[in-house]
């Protein structure tokens, strides 16, 4: 998708600290980290937001609570807790129009988020 800059870091046309990849997601650290460990999790597909969601995209969306599953293990924050984010649209602060979930953890967390 042209002016995607999560399409273009899976093309490789923007870098990123990537740390996974399968055939259908990709994973990277967040630029403006919010927690030690904040990494997003993307599926390769480009699919604006939950908003836009078909049956098709079922695969590569569960995919990557599987992939945000293996991460925390191996960053060693599945035992002390993890949250896991994905913000649609205006009032949720959605500012990057490319689905992706947060991965978050590494520090207590407050509940409601603000
Ligand atoms: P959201 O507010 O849920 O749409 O989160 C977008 C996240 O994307 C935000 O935490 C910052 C991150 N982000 C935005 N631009 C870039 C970028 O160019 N590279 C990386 N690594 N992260 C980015």
């Amino acid at each position: 998708m042209p002016n995607c800059i999560f399409c273009d870091i899976i093309q490789r046309k923007m870098s990123a600290k990537i740390v996974f990849e399968d055939s259908y997601s990709l994973a990277f650290e967040d630029i403006n980290p919010k927690a030690p460990t904040h990494i997003l999790i993307i599926p390769k597909r480009h699919i604006e937001s939950v908003n836009a969601m078909t049956e098709e995209d079922e695969l590569a969306l569960g995919r990557l609570f599987l992939v945000a599953r293996d991460l925390a293990q191996e960053r060693k924050i599945n035992r002390s807790g993890f949250r896991t984010v994905i913000n649609t649209g205006h009032n949720a602060g959605q500012s990057v129009f490319h689905v992706h979930l947060h991965l978050l953890g590494g520090r207590p967390m407050a509940w409601p988020p603000g």
